[in-house]
């Protein structure tokens, strides 16, 4: 995974969470790879959830995005 800016970082997050709540899910990502075939699995995405997640909480806010992209 690349470097993002923090702007790529923040558009990527709006896109990822659907319902705009500000925390991403597993469920809206699984949605985000479905949209995007062939380039994300669901293996990956809760690999993702796990290493992002640094509070524990299940959910990416849009801070542990940017911690983790950025
Ligand atoms: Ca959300
Ligand atoms: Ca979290």
């Amino acid at each position: 995974m690349g470097k993002m800016t923090e702007a790529e970082a923040e558009a990527v997050f709006a896109e990822i969470d659907a319902d705009g709540n500000g925390e991403i899910r597993l469920r809206e990502l699984r949605d985000y790879g479905k949209a995007h075939a062939g380039t994300l699995d669901g293996v990956k995405l809760a690999d993702f959830v796990r290493q992002a997640d640094t509070d524990g909480d299940r959910r990416i806010s849009l801070a542990e995005f940017k911690a983790f992209f950025v």
